[in-house]
């Protein structure tokens, strides 16, 4: 089922499930060669979130900024190429919801465990704003707030369940979005912890 939660904005249910297994050994592997790390915001918080990235580009902040870079900071190394699979499921995802030949170059792999959080903020370091974003959702339960185009326009709260898969395109790219605390509700697999992937055409 597609479900729309905005005019370029759709919730694919489960989207994801038959292909959970092979996400999460594919993480396994992902974070031996670049492991998840807590980030510091340009404000200099750290950011109860972790992260690492897979695919050409990859998401980072420090002090200096948010940017996408080729080499994970922490290696020197590159980030580790994107699976084939994830580029599948984002690009199923994406034209399932209507936009056709979406082609990532940048998936963000973020890690939430009880408590950890997202701010409410726009995703606006990417090039080109016209190509959607496909986000994937495993493990524990989330409540996500998909806000306006101002940061104090009231937010939905939208629950995110493992499997489910959201596109974000058109007039719903730039909206404030962001995630509540995390609460501590295990998962069979995945125990005390959310994973999401991000896809996005950074570059
Ligand atoms: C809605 N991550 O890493 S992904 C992020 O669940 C981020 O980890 C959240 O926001 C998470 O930047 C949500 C989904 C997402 C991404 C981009 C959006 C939702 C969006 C852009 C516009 C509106
Ligand atoms: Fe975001």
């Amino acid at each position: 089922g597609l479900e729309a939660i905005g005019p370029g904005a759709f919730v694919l249910r489960g989207f994801a499930l038959a292909q959970s297994a092979e996400l999460i050994a594919a993480i396994t592997e992902l974070e031996r060669r670049a492991p998840f790390r807590h980030m510091t915001t340009p404000g200099g918080f750290r950011m109860s979130v972790a992260l690492t990235n897979c695919g050409t580009l990859g998401w980072t902040t420090d002090l200096q900024g948010y940017r996408y870079t080729t080499l994970d900071p922490q290696t020197g190394q590159p980030w580790p190429d994107m699976p084939d699979a994830f580029m599948g499921l984002a690009r199923e995802a994406a034209a399932a919801a209507g936009f056709s030949g979406f082609v990532p170059d940048a998936c963000l792999i973020n890690r939430y465990v009880p408590g950890a959080r997202m701010s409410l903020h726009q995703d606006k370091n990417e090039r080109d704003f016209s190509a959607p974003i496909v986000s994937v959702s495993l493990g524990m339960p989330a409540v996500f707030l998909f806000g306006g185009h101002a940061r104090g326009d009231k937010a939905a709260r939208i629950p995110l369940l493992h499997g489910d898969a959201v596109v974000w395109g058109g007039q719903d790219r730039m909206r404030y979005h962001g995630v509540l605390p995390l609460k501590d509700r295990p998962h069979p697999v995945l125990g005390s912890q959310r994973i999401n992937f991000t896809f996005r055409k950074a570059g």
